[in-house]
């Protein structure tokens, strides 16, 4: 029986070399010193042994006991620091390779665009001027040389409140009779950026909601040559000397005369020509002499002052320098098209 017991501690310590991970040495532990483990059925086998040779039996069995689980021991401390190098190994970090860059966020092209308009003016001497959104009906309208009913009025869908005669502005014009209203006797030279609203089609060109900025300049002498000669600086500065630019006559109620300003934008695609309607230009502004009523409901004398005003598109003015061809890009957030600016 001594023979039996030897012979099992023997393939015991050499099963528990094998053991290589820690759900295979548990298994061993269970299998050797566990309550039915090959070691303690040695122990039950006490009886059988003639009463001289129990002491020397039970004495062996104690030390095999001990010298199994010291070595179960060792060989769990072993594989412990086994796991551990290959874990450290996985999720190695190499602290000498280059951060990754955090991802920041940046401006929306149309308020990029905004801002270059904003230098561009006040460079020239243009300072902001803020107007409301929620507007009324004789700002808007009437003020502006549009009374009621006025066929004009079909050039502006609009947007009404339920409160009688407030309304969303449908261009930033009404801030050029809030401006005179502030500023009288002085002269001025402002802009009125600002979002307006139209009940419009959506189109490539057109949305029902977008950025308009306003320019007005009043004051004594100031002539159409003056209009002409800011607004082609404006677009000089904006997309370079090289670009082409033309005015064409039109019609505002509140200018006298009034004109379109368009830029080259090309003929090459077909979405370059359903944008431009076939034409390859793109009209991103309109302008004129101020309107004598307009003049004078703003309190300026029209015998005396005279003035120029436009208002202008940012969202077409970046479509035409940066060959966007389609206008509905600008508030469809969109990362695509927006992570390229
Ligand atoms: C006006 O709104 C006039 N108030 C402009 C003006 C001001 C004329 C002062 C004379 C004196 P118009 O509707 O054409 O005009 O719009 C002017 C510019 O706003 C257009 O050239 C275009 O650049 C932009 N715009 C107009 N409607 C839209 C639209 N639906 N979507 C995007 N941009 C538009």
């Amino acid at each position: 029986m001594l023979d039996t017991l030897e012979a099992i501690y023997q393939e015991s310590l050499a099963a528990l070399r094998d053991a290589a991970s820690s759900a295979e040495l548990e298994a061993w532990r269970q299998a050797t010193l566990g309550r039915k483990g090959s070691v303690q059925l040695q122990t039950r086998r006490l009886g059988e042994l003639p009463t001289e040779e129990r002491p020397a039996f039970g004495r062996r069995v104690n030390e095999i006991k001990q010298a199994l689980q010291q070595a179960y021991e060792e060989q769990a401390a072993r594989l412990r620091a086994q796991d551990l190098e290959a874990q450290m190994a996985s999720e190695a970090i190499d602290v000498t390779l280059p951060g990754r860059k955090p991802w920041r966020g940046r401006l929306h092209p149309a308020t990029q665009t905004l801002r270059q308009i904003y230098r561009i003016w006040g460079d020239m001497g243009f300072q902001i001027y803020r107007s409301r959104d929620v507007e009324t009906d004789e700002y808007n309208f009437e003020l502006l040389n549009i009374p009621q009913h006025h066929p004009a009025r079909d050039m502006w869908d609009t947007f009404h409140t339920t409160e009688p005669g407030v309304l969303l502005r449908t261009h930033t014009s009404p801030g050029q009779i809030r401006a005179m209203h502030e500023y009288y006797p002085e002269p001025i030279r402002l802009i009125v950026p600002g979002m307006c609203y139209r009940y419009e089609q959506q189109t490539a060109r057109s949305e029902f909601q977008f950025n308009q900025v306003e320019g007005l300049a009043v004051g004594k002498n100031i002539t159409l040559a003056d209009l002409k000669g800011t607004l082609a600086e404006f677009a000089r500065r904006m997309y370079g000397a090289d670009r082409a630019i033309r005015f064409r006559a039109n019609y505002f109620p509140f200018t006298e005369p009034s004109a379109e300003m368009d830029v080259y934008f090309g003929l090459e695609t077909e979405y370059d020509r359903r944008l431009t309607k076939g034409t390859g230009w793109l009209e991103i502004l309109g302008c004129g002499m101020v309107h004598p009523t307009v003049l004078r409901n703003g309190g300026y004398d029209p015998e005396i002052y005279s003035g120029f005003a436009f208002g202008m598109g940012p969202e077409r003015i970046a479509m035409a320098k940066y060959g966007i061809e389609d206008i509905r890009y600008f508030w469809s957030n969109d990362l695509r098209f927006l992570e390229q600016f």
